[in-house]
């Protein structure tokens, strides 16, 4: 094996964009403008630090469905800087990476590290020493234990025998606390020294377990209409081998109000359970829930709609058949 060596201060990490041509959700219509401009504003931030830029998966909202002009954009943005970037969940078809999928685009142009195996990916040459970076994208397992050891007499020589660290980047379920869907337990993994996550958007806290550093630094792109991403920065975050947390970089980024509808916030759950009728209240908001691929409909409809009614596949057809239509 022969490792990609890359050099660098350490790692400019950038959670999740999410770019896509169409908005997602309930954002405005300048969605890919502004996400083009954030990642630009990482990419350039990481230049003057020295760092390698690592995108940590989900770089697409939606794997297929973007437009060739956004995938020119990308190549030239991504062909300046020439990041590192983790596969997600969102950024394959049908849970498979495919060279349908626009990701695959732009490895083939060749201005990105694509990370879609797992195991090492590269070595990043600090001027502390020889770190390793591994990766396990979407789909396959973290590691239960790592032997560096292997790694470290195939790849180094001479002065540097070892690694200083070894970071995993991951884009999982880790059950960080208040995270609702937990699949991996945080623990230590024998031979690595940080796990980095990107998959949940919302930023966690950084544990330790043992040797392992356990890191979930959020993404930079705000998809959800709620108080919540009203009132969380987008940040990016920065690793170095001599950290001990991560480092957060405010990403620039417009005013919520620029970049979501000026109205009120849906209702919380435990609001919405308590009221006595759902079905009204949510066709009175339904005005609100139009969008361009039609997620509050289809929000809307999985929450009133009884699978088991006759008219629930009509009514599903309909659906499918108009958003479909909007593409
Ligand atoms: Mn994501």
């Amino acid at each position: 094996m022969s490792l990609k060596r890359i050099k660098g201060n350490g790692l400019f990490l950038i959670g999740d964009p999410h770019i896509a041509a169409t908005p997602p959700g309930q954002r405005l219509s300048s969605y890919s403008a502004d996400i083009l401009d954030k990642i630009e504003a990482c990419f350039k931030r990481a230049k003057e630090l020295g760092m390698v830029p690592l995108i940590l998966g989900d770089l697409f909202n939606w794997p297929r469905e973007n437009s060739n002009s956004l995938l020119v954009d990308l190549i030239a943005l991504f062909r300046t800087y020439n990041p590192a970037v983790l596969v997600g969940n969102h950024d394959k078809y049908q849970a498979r990476f495919t060279p349908d999928v626009s990701m695959a685009v732009l490895d083939a142009a060749n201005v990105m590290h694509l990370m879609n195996e797992a195991g090492p990916s590269f070595i990043l040459e600090t001027p502390e020493g020889n770190v390793l970076v591994g990766a396990s994208p979407d789909g396959f397992p973290i590691p239960k234990t790592f032997d560096r050891g292997e790694i470290e007499r195939a790849e180094l020589q001479g002065d540097s025998v070892e690694f200083i660290k070894v970071v995993w980047v991951t884009h999982h379920n880790v059950a960080f606390p208040e995270y609702k869907k937990p699949h991996y337990a945080i623990k230590e993994i024998s031979g690595i020294d940080w796990v980095i996550n990107g998959h949940i958007h919302r930023p966690g806290l950084t544990i330790t377990e043992g040797a392992t550093t356990w890191a979930n630094p959020g993404n930079i792109t705000r998809l959800a209409f709620t108080k919540y991403t009203l009132e969380r920065k987008p940040q990016a975050t920065i690793w170095t081998p001599s950290s001990v947390d991560l480092e957060k970089w405010d990403v620039p980024h417009r005013d919520f109000y620029e970049v979501f509808p000026d109205q009120e916030f849906p209702l919380e759950i435990e609001d919405a359970e308590a009221a006595e009728s759902k079905f009204l209240q949510g066709l009175e908001r339904l005005a609100w829930k139009r969008t361009h691929e039609g997620s509050g409909l289809k929000q809307f409809l999985e929450e009133n709609i009884d699978p088991d009614e006759p008219e629930s596949k009509l009514i599903w057809d309909l659906y499918t058949e108009v958003t479909d239509a909007n593409r």
